[in-house]
């Protein structure tokens, strides 16, 4: 009598696999058959973690692989296990938290919070708050350089720039005086530059680390620039036109931005992304950069200068940050309250393992090479689809059993 209940469900059950690995096989066959040069694998979401309380800014750590997102509404800081991709630690901020950085080389993260006026200093080791430093009004963008442990910090009610040094806590005076509405900022390290959106007046300002000051003349970028990135290895910055719908490209040798079509005669050609970007980041490994906003995030090539792939499903895209060493994106969901984890190729050999993702490994490292068969989001859902079939497939025989 139990034989065939048995027989009946390993039936059930060699359905639900085998249709849905049929339906990712499908899937695959026109990645393998369109075979031109230029097409890059299209990352893929790989998880979305709950935080809460309107996630803004978020940044990770290369090293302990923690990825920290500010919750505005909720007055603190969710750290992300990079690995396991939960919550572990939620340590408090101050009121209104906006953007995150952290400094990898002491393992400190600097949150800014608008309403108190302060940015709140996190132990990476810990995840508890040291401290909280006393900076202008409204504090919004935040970014270190680790060669010289120097925090920036923008004051946008203010329209200038704190400076924090990272061994005292303590902020050097006087601030630096900026545009109108500073946003978002970035470090190169390598050249010890500062640069700095300024939201309302279309521009960037750009400071010299040695000095603190301002080097002038600011540059003209797209309309209500917000985030800033910078790739140390290329020496170019990146900046979010949010109103215009484009990325800046700055030669951070010359302080001017690129034409990206070489081409004066149509004007400044900047990089057209698919909705209007706030945060933005960098992988310098790849030299990929990240634009996020509205319900996407825009994958641009640095080599090109073009969007190369756009990351839909998100609800209300805010910030951006980058682990390079998993080259995995983490995009702040605003009114879903997640964290969007998205990885890219290629994927870190090692990765495979920690990500349980050996199978999309061989079609990555050839998609690297010109090819163009690493599977794409139909292919990993059906790979999901497949499990969560299996699992309650499994789920429901436990069950029978267990009622008879
Ligand atoms: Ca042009």
């Amino acid at each position: 009598m139990r034989a065939r209940p048995l027989l009946l469900s390993l039936a059930a059950l060699a359905i639900l696999v085998l249709v849905p690995l049929a339906a990712v096989l499908a899937a695959r066959q026109p990645a393998r058959a369109s075979s031109s040069a230029t097409v890059s694998a299209t990352p893929v979401v790989i998880a979305t973690v709950a935080v809460g309380a309107y996630p803004v800014g978020v940044a990770a750590n290369p090293v302990t692989y923690r990825v920290y997102a500010a919750k505005n509404a909720g007055g603190d800081v969710a750290v992300i296990d990079g690995v396991t991709n939960t919550v572990t630690a939620t340590p408090s901020t101050g009121t209104e938290p906006v953007a995150v950085a952290v400094n990898a080389t002491t393992n400190h993260i600097y949150v800014t919070n608008c309403v108190s006026r302060t940015v709140s200093v996190i132990d990476g080791i810990t995840s508890a708050k040291e401290t909280d430093v006393g900076v202008g009004s409204c504090p919004q963008g935040v970014g270190t350089n680790p060669s010289t442990n120097s925090i920036y910090v923008t004051n946008q009610g203010d329209g200038n720039v704190s400076v924090i040094n990272g061994e005292t806590n303590a902020e050097i005076l006087p601030r630096i005086p900026v545009g109108n509405q500073p946003y978002g900022v970035a470090t190169n390290p390598d050249t010890n530059t500062i640069y700095v959106a300024n939201r309302l007046d279309g521009n960037v300002s750009v400071i010299d680390g040695e000095t603190n000051a301002e080097i002038l003349p600011r540059i003209p970028v797209g309309s209500q620039p917000c985030g800033v990135a910078v790739n140390p290895t290329t020496n170019r910055i990146y900046v979010a036109n949010q109103a215009s719908n484009n990325v800046s490209v700055i030669n951070g040798a010359t302080n001017t931005e690129i034409d990206i079509d070489d081409d004066p005669s149509n004007g400044m050609t900047r990089i057209g992304v698919r909705t209007s970007p706030e945060g933005i980041a960098v992988n310098p490994s790849t030299n990929r950069i990240y634009a996020a906003g509205g319900n996407s995030v825009s994958v641009v090539d640095g080599t090109t200068n073009s969007e190369v792939a756009t990351v839909q499903g998100i609800y209300a895209a805010r910030f951006v940050g980058v682990n390079p060493a998993l080259n995995r994106v983490y995009v702040t969901d605003n009114s879903s309250h997640r964290v969007t984890v998205i990885q890219d190729f290629p994927i870190p050999a090692f990765v495979g393992g920690i990500a349980e993702l050996p199978s999309v490994e061989p079609d990555a490292a050839a998609a690297t090479e010109g090819g163009s068969s690493a599977p794409g989001p139909p292919a990993l859902a059906g790979l999901a689809a497949a499990g969560t079939l299996l699992l309650s497939g499994g789920v429901w025989y436990a069950r029978r059993r267990r009622l008879r």
